[in-house]
Formats: structure tokens, sequence, C-alpha cells
């Protein structure tokens, strides 16, 4: 049905007297203007544009068009308060993404040292020892079986033979001691057994001893000698102390000027002879001179590699004596530094300069670089000397004491 007969249903009349209709339509428009605006709505657009010219000359309040104008306006305001709300979530959320970036410049000083660790040791939880978690979750029994494949796992971390199997055995007594049945607890287990088998004492330098304390730091060329003498002459002077660095490594080229731009870097003082020069006679310098000049520390770098090993050693084993004349066993740390990245080599490197030196400690350098990580293990509880650093980075700030709960947390998902 059109809208002209729905609205002014009066048939066959209009065609017999169209004054009288005229009239009536003016008379409806005006009395049922409102009646028309619902009929309007409920009618099909097509049938109301189609209409005739009475229609259209109805007040444009009632007509079409109109209602779509003003229901548009209602729509456009709608619209433009949505937006601008959307606007006002925005500016807000921005607001918010600015506080928390803000917060998350102070937030990674107040994280501290634990977080920071995790950040950098993110190859190494992310890589193997992100699996062991996976690994536990995706057992149902405690059997043969596990052990053996969680033997496997370790092996591939750098743990090696040896000490995976002792802390495999550990873990299987503990588990049975606990009366564990859920593989999925056993993850916390290994945890707590991996960290004893971590040297927990001794593993700072020894450095507060009245007088003259002395650090030679040792290891084949490469491994990060020179750069973590710069890392802890840095961290000595922040603590107040007096430095001295002695440049005992005189065989290689620009080894003297590179060991010069790290103790500018660290605040610290320098002896140096020439290049191809004794460096049994740079210690003894060097040894005066922190006397002399009442130094707390004097850390002495030493060549990774000469012409041949056995040259090494007996220039290793000479610096050795120079030391220990001048400041006697208990002031004098003799610190092994191991590339992280080198695996079971470390260890044999180790056990060689030992013989000569007498190691104190280690430092393990580069763990940042590594997805295995497990030479920390191995060196600590083979070797029996405490691990007194970890080398995280190359910044002079790439230092971190070695915390065993610390580094197991950090390595661990
Ligand atoms: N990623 C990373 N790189 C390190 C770390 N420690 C040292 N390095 C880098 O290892 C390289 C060798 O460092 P050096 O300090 O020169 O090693 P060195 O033992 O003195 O070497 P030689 O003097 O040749 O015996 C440099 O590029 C250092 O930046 C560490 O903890 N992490
Ligand atoms: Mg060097």
């Amino acid at each position: 049905m059109g809208i002209l007969k729905k609205i002014f249903g009066f048939g066959k009349k209009k065609e017999k007297i169209p004054e009288e209709i005229e009239k009536e339509k003016v008379i409806y428009e005006e009395k049922k203007a409102e009646e028309v605006k619902k009929v309007i709505e409920e009618v099909a657009k097509d049938e109301f544009v189609g209409g005739k010219k009475e229609v259209k000359k109805k007040p444009e309040e009632l007509e079409e068009p109109k209602n779509e104008v003003s229901e548009e306006s209602v729509e456009e305001k709608a619209e433009k308060l949505k937006l601008e709300e959307e606007k006002v979530e925005v500016e807000n959320e921005s607001i918010d993404l600015k506080q928390s970036e803000e917060k998350e410049i102070v937030v990674p000083k107040k994280k501290g040292f634990f977080t920071s660790l995790k950040e950098k040791l993110s190859k190494s939880r992310e890589g193997f020892f992100g699996k062991v978690k996976g690994f536990f979750l995706g057992r149902s029994v405690i059997d043969d079986e596990m052990y053996e494949d969680l033997e496997e796992m370790l092996i591939q971390s750098d743990i090696g033979m040896d000490m995976t199997l002792k802390i495999v055995g550990a873990l299987e007594k503990e588990v049975r001691s606990r009366g564990i049945k859920d593989p999925k607890e056993v993850y916390g287990v290994l945890k707590d057994v991996m960290e004893n088998f971590l040297i927990e004492e001794e593993n700072e330098l020894k450095t507060e001893k009245p007088g003259l304390n002395v650090i030679l730091v040792v290891g084949v060329n490469g491994v990060g000698k020179t750069t973590t003498i710069g890392k802890i002459a840095s961290k000595l002077t922040k603590e107040g102390k007096k430095v001295i660095v002695g440049a005992g490594d005189t065989f290689r080229a620009a080894a003297i000027e590179q060991l010069e731009e790290w103790t500018i870097r660290a605040g610290a003082e320098i002896i140096k002879h020439q290049q191809g020069t004794d460096p049994g006679a740079v210690v003894f310098d060097t040894l005066k001179a922190a006397e002399n000049r009442n130094a707390d520390v004097a850390i002495i770098d030493t060549a990774g590699r000469l012409h041949n090993k056995n040259n090494l050693m007996k220039e290793l084993e000479k610096i050795n004596r120079i030391i220990e004349k001048h400041v006697g066993d208990s002031s004098y740390e003799s610190i092994l530094v191991i590339d992280g990245t080198t695996g079971q080599n470390g260890l044999n490197q180790a056990k060689v300069f030992n013989e000569v030196t007498k190691l104190t400690g280690f430092i393990v350098t580069k763990l940042d670089g590594t997805a295995k990580g497990g030479i920390v293990f191995a060196i600590s509880e083979e070797l029996k000397k405490p691990i007194k650093f970890i080398g995280v980075g190359e910044g002079i700030e790439d230092l971190r004491p070695f915390k065993p709960k610390e580094y197991i947390d950090a390595i661990f998902e």
C-alpha cells in the first residue's frame, strides 16, 4: 500500500470532490502532523520519496529527509561524542603509557641486581635451562627413563659428565627422601640440588686486609682478563679504594694501551713498561709503587699467550713468587678468568694454571653470550674453588658478584 493511501484513505471521494479533499488535506496536515510523522517512519523510504507534491509541501520537520537529517545529526552527535570519548581514552592511555614509560626508566634501578642479572642471562634461560621446566611438565611418572633423559639434557649444557652424574644422583636421593611422586615437583628439587653444588663461601675478592691487597689475573688469550680488570678496578674505586694496575702483559701489541684505557675509565692508576720488557719487573714496580702510594689494591694483568705454553707458565710462576714475597698468601688472590662460552675447555685450562699460581678463585666471563651456562656448575664443584664474579657484558658495570641462588633463579624459568 502506498503512503498517500495510508495517510488519506478516502478512496473514491477524492475523485468526486477535489476541493474538499484539498481542504481536508490541509486540516489533516495541521492537526495530525504527529501521526503523519509516525506513519512516515513506518513506511518504506522508497514509497515516501516517490510520493506526491502534497507530501513534499508538508512542514519540513515532518518530512522523511528532515527526519533523516535530525536522526543523522543525533547520530553524528553521538558519533562525535563517541569519538571525543575515544579521544579522551586515547589521551588517558597515552598519559598512562607515558607514566609507565617513566616508571620503566625508574624501575630497573629499583629492580636491582636480581632482575638485571636475569636480563643479562636471558640467553641461558631462554636456551637450555628454560627447556628444563617443560621437560618435567611433560612427564607423567618419575622413572629411570626420566632421570636418563635429564642426564642427557644436563650434559648438553656444558655441565659435563661427572657433574651431571653427581647432580642427577643427588636429585634421585632427594626426590625419594621427600616422598615426591609428581614429576612437576621435581623441577623445584633440581634447582635446590644444583644450588648446593655451587660453592658459596669466599666468593668475594679479598681487598679488605690492612696494607696492600694484590689480585693477579691469569687466563688464556681472549678470555676477558684486561676487560675484567677494568671492571674490578672501577668497582673498587667506587668503593673509595685506591687502586693501582700493573701492565704485566708486555707480549701483545696494544695490550698496554688497552689496559691504560680501562684504567682511566675506572679512575685508577697504571704502572707500565715498554712492550717486550720483563713482566716480572713490571709486577715488582707495581707493588713498590702501590706500597709507596698507600694503595689499597694492586691488580696485575698478564699475557694470555707467549711463544709457547711453557714460557707462559714459567713467567706466571715468576710473577707469583714476586707477589708472594711482597704480601704473602693472606692478601693475595690469584684469579683465573674463564670464557663461559668455551665450555669444558675451561676446566682443563684451570688445572694447568692452578699448578703454577695456586688459584684462589675464578671469574667466568661472557655468560651473557651463551645459551648453556652449565660451565659454572662444573667449575664450582670439580675445581673446589669459588667463583668470585661473573662477566655479563662488555660494559664497565657488567661484572656481578657470584651468588648461587641468584644465579639459579636467573637461569631457570
Ligand atoms: N659479551 C661479553 N664480552 C666480554 C666479556 N668480557 C670480555 N669480553 C670481550 O672479550 C674480548 C676479549 O677481552 P680482553 O679483555 O681483551 O681479553 P684478554 O683475556 O685480556 O685477552 P688477551 O690480552 O689477548 O689475552 C673483548 O672483546 C671483550 O669486550 C663479557 O663478560 N661479556
Ligand atoms: Mg689482555
